[in-house]
């Protein structure tokens, strides 16, 4: 007989070495098909080799791969390895070898893994982000987002792993744990390389839309960013103050934004002393200024203000006095002569000396606010007094030019002293009841009164020795705080209301102060009942049980039976216009961490010069090549190994030529791997990440394939990256990843999950070993339900898949045995083809992989009973068999391509 065996052993290598001989995958840029890019993430190149968990992914992306070239697409399926970071870098210290020399063993490894499986790659594109050729432009891109202001250093507590001896980003920590090696996080203050993603929050988010993605990973995506509309609001702290403003040249005290602040200041309590300064329109410093001096008594309370040349008289004033003041408020100040607009008569008169060291002394807080539409006062004033007075410098737009309008709502918000909280409820405003700071909000070591200073130093010294979780996890039994014994003014009823500090609010979000609505907001609720504060109901809810709903508004004065709803639009409008809140919008992401103490990653491309500061490496000199170290390990002082290697560290400055020292942190692996997928469209171009014509044609991904762990991190990241690659005109696209498609695990038969810890990984080099082939395997991978879904492994679905494609090979050979066949048409085989042909192609485009391949199954049952009774007489035979085997050849190719 000539019939033969199915022996996968024999045949798979043979069709492996002919598709790799004739290159049948790999592809050009070729505009008579329609392109597809399929991609599935490329993997770390770890320790242990791939198991048939990893496997499914390949799979699904190479099934995609081929019906895509079968339905008459110009397929680019290409593959890399994302080699650096730390599973390859512990993998080499564990076993002491170099990180290059493991990554080669392991990539050679699952290289010939994906080769057995009969994956069709275009190995041409074979790319490694660990290959200098690679990492260079990983470096350019690194440039590209510091000259850009995306890429900033700077000092930041943060995630610090104590056994990793590493720095993470906030996305590699979950619940207080290091996600790769589990510990307990703590946080340290380094300096540190960010990208500022932030910059990009709105389009991130609002670009998800039209994604072609899983609603969950959108949904992921969205709460990572947090984007949040609010008001912040001030309240008025209570405290001893008087108030003196000293208005400008040719001014009175009636004019400009004076009597609006007076109002305000009076409306609080406060004295307010606004004098009309002699000789308004050709004054000398000293007689206005001992004017003031000569008509008021300043105290240790005193707030004294000084709009455009008050404020060279408030200087003059300060100077003189013999004991501090509270706070000095400049307004469109100056210290020196000389306008943008024309000559005032007093540069001549007034004298510009000032002492300096004698005026801070005076002073126990300075506020410079510096109008940007100012067109008479250069901006270079503003910055000269904060250099030689200290102070925080606030810009703003004014009302009107040189801040003299009627408001001027900022003027009047940093004059009063006054507490910000963020709200997004800002509804419930009459239903305040306290006010609770963050522990690490400095308003407190200014605020808290003598009697409850050791209660709050001791509680913030409490907080302060907590990790994130334990106050998160504590948090959600039980709320602690304490009284600052300090007060603050609710500025919607003038109501004076407690200020308490509790760590259930966080210092890191919004404005680290929030307003107590207990009536309303759950967490409140649980620390006024514990503490014993006013509850105050100021909604009747539409659900009653409901903290967040929304309701008709009771309680609250003039807007008592407004709904919910329109009282947020309403109350900030009246707010904004009363100087007392402003919209905001808040993110939860931070910007992100780039920077790593570790070997094993693509030096960050910057040289740090006394004289120059962080100065790029120029564009010519890349790459800069990570240099070979004697050991690997993490020294633990917070600096990366590379920091003990003179001949790397030691350089000059490429502005001065002066010496100068490299960078010595490397780059977290996501950098690498923030942009893989367009090195792929032109992966040996040496003289730029990619040539534009190429990514342009074959991208954006169309069918990007993964596991659904990188939500918030690859997935996000490769986002930012795509849209600054985009507002720099280097490509034609803002999203690089059309379609998403997150594959379901394949967990052990007994249901945990394969590792090689638990020693329950199965591995499919010994499965094709005992002669089942790659083929069953890749059916076993689709078959074992939903391709989106988990599933365990078993060892006799395999013998079922290995049975199936059996049968295929006895039906296929019995009928090349047979020949001469002389009979007609057969409807019963059409049928049972064509619907095959029709269920197949179309649960395809919906990834229907188990589905389809029942329908094959379903379809050769049908073929045999036509075989028993037709005995391959029918003339249809050759067309059914050809169909057949070509509906069958995305999952099992190498019998497909023998048959
Ligand atoms: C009063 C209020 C009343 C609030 C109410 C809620 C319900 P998202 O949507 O997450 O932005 N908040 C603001 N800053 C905070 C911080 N640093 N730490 C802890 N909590 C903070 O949430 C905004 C709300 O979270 C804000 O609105 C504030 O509480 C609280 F019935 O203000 B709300």
């Amino acid at each position: 007989s000539r019939m033969q065996r199915y022996n996968p052993k024999e045949i798979e290598p043979k069709w492996q070495a002919k598709w790799e001989a004739d290159k049948i995958y790999q592809v050009s840029e070729d505009p008579a098909k329609p392109k597809k890019y399929v991609l599935e993430y490329f993997p770390y190149p770890s320790g242990a080799a791939m198991h048939v968990g990893h496997v499914r992914n390949y799979t699904i992306g190479d099934v995609v791969a081929r019906f895509g070239r079968m339905t008459g697409y110009n397929v680019l399926h290409p593959m890399g390895w994302d080699a650096f970071g730390l599973p390859a870098e512990n993998y080499a210290i564990k076993n002491h070898i170099s990180p290059r020399v493991a990554i080669d063993e392991n990539t050679t490894r699952f290289k010939q893994q994906l080769i057995q499986m009969g994956f069709s790659y275009d190995w041409s594109r074979e790319i490694d982000s660990t290959d200098p050729e690679y990492y260079r432009w990983t470096q350019w891109f690194f440039l590209m987002l510091f000259k850009k202001g995306l890429a900033y250093q700077q000092e930041a507590l943060v995630n610090w792993d104590p056994v990793d001896k590493t720095v993470l980003a906030n996305e590699q920590v979950i619940d207080g744990k290091a996600e790769r090696s589990g510990a307990t996080v703590e946080k340290k203050s380094l300096k540190q390389w960010f990208f500022k993603i932030t910059d990009y929050a709105d389009r991130l988010l609002d670009d998800l839309e039209d994604l072609d993605w899983s609603s969950a990973i959108k949904t992921m995506q969205r709460n990572w960013i947090g984007r949040s509309r609010g008001a912040e609001i001030n309240f008025p702290i209570v405290e001893e103050a008087d108030y003196v403003l000293l208005h400008g040249y040719t001014g009175s005290p009636e004019g400009t934004f004076f009597p609006v602040l007076r109002e305000k200041i009076e409306a609080l309590g406060h004295p307010v002393y606004t004098p009309q300064l002699p000789n308004t329109d050709n004054p000398t410093i000293m007689e206005q200024a001992k004017y003031v001096l000569d008509n008021y008594e300043f105290t240790e309370n005193s707030v004294l203000l000084g709009h455009s040349l008050g404020s060279p008289v408030a200087l003059k004033v300060v100077e003189a006095l013999d004991k501090p003041i509270k706070r000095l408020v400049i307004v469109a100040g100056f210290a020196q002569p000389k306008f943008l607009d024309k000559k005032r008569p007093f540069e001549e008169s007034f004298g510009w000396q000032f002492d300096w060291d004698k005026i801070k002394q005076n002073v126990g807080e300075i506020v410079i606010l510096r109008a940007e539409n100012d067109t008479r006062v250069p901006q270079e004033r503003s910055q000269s007094l904060v250099d030689n007075l200290g102070g925080t410098l606030i810009d703003f737009i004014a009302e009107k030019d040189h801040a003299c309008g009627k408001h001027e709502p900022i003027v009047i918000e940093h004059t009063l002293n006054n507490l910000k909280v963020f709200t997004t409820r800002h509804d419930t405003q009459f239903g305040v009841t306290f006010l609770v700071v963050a522990p690490e909000h400095p308003i407190i070591k200014t605020i808290t009164t003598a009697e409850q200073r050791s209660a709050v130093d001791e509680y913030v010294k409490q907080a302060a020795g907590k990790t994130d979780i334990e106050r998160q996890s504590e948090g959600e039994k039980e709320k602690t705080g304490v009284f600052t014994g300090a007060y603050a003014i609710n500025p919607a009823n003038n109501e004076k209301i407690p200020i308490w500090t509790a760590d259930y609010v966080l210092y890191g979000y919004g404005t680290g102060a929030v307003m107590g609505v207990p009536a309303h907001d759950d967490r409140d609720h649980i620390f006024a009942k514990k503490y014993g504060l006013e509850i105050r109901q100021v909604l009747e809810t539409d659900k009653d049980s409901d903290f967040h709903s929304e309701g008709v508004v009771i309680n609250s004065g003039k807007y008592n039976g407004m709904r919910s709803e329109a009282l947020r639009e309403k109350i900030l409008e009246d707010f904004v216009a009363a100087g007392v809140a402003r919209e905001v919008v808040n993110y939860k992401m931070r910007d992100w961490l780039i920077s790593r103490q570790r070997y094993w990653g693509a030096p960050i491309p910057i040289i740090h010069c006394p004289k120059h500061g962080a100065v790029a490496v120029p564009e010519d000199q890349l790459p800069v090549v990570l240099p070979e170290v004697e050991s690997y390990a993490p020294s633990g002082d917070g600096r990366s190994p590379l920091a003990n290697v003179p001949e790397f560290v030691n350089t000059t400055c490429p502005e001065c030529g002066g010496p100068a020292q490299r960078e010595t942190d490397t780059m977290d692996g996501f950098a690498c791997s923030s942009w893989y997928f367009l090195r792929f469209a032109d992966p040996h171009n040496d003289r730029a990440p990619f040539a534009r014509d190429k990514a342009d044609f074959w991208l954006p991904v169309d069918d990007y394939i993964g596991g659904a762990e990188h939500a918030v991190m690859h997935l996000l990241y490769a986002r930012f990256w795509t849209k600054v690659m985009y507002d720099e005109k280097l490509i034609n696209f803002q999203e690089p990843f059309t379609k998403l498609r997150n594959h379901g695990m394949i967990l052990a038969p007994n249901g945990l999950k394969m590792s090689k810890s638990k020693g329950n990984t199965i591995e499919p080099d010994s499965i094709i070993d005992q002669g089942y082939g790659a083929d069953s395997i890749r059916i076993m991978e689709l078959f074992i339900g939903p391709w989106n879904q988990t599933a365990n492994w078993s060892v006799e679905g395999m013998g079922g898949c290995f049975r199936f494609l059996q049968r295929v090979w006895t039906l296929v050979q019995e009928y090349n045995e047979h020949q001469g066949d002389s009979g007609g048409e057969s409807i019963e085989l059409r049928r049972a083809i064509h619907k095959t042909v029709k269920k197949v192609s179309g649960d395809m485009l919906e990834l229907g992989f188990n589905t389809s391949i029942a329908a094959l199954m379903e379809c050769l049952n049908e073929l045999y009973r036509i075989k028993a009774t037709d005995n391959y007489a029918s003339a249809d035979w050759p067309v059914i068999i050809a169909t057949f085997l070509q509906l069958l050849a995305p999952f099992a190719p190498h019998m497909s391509e023998e048959l």
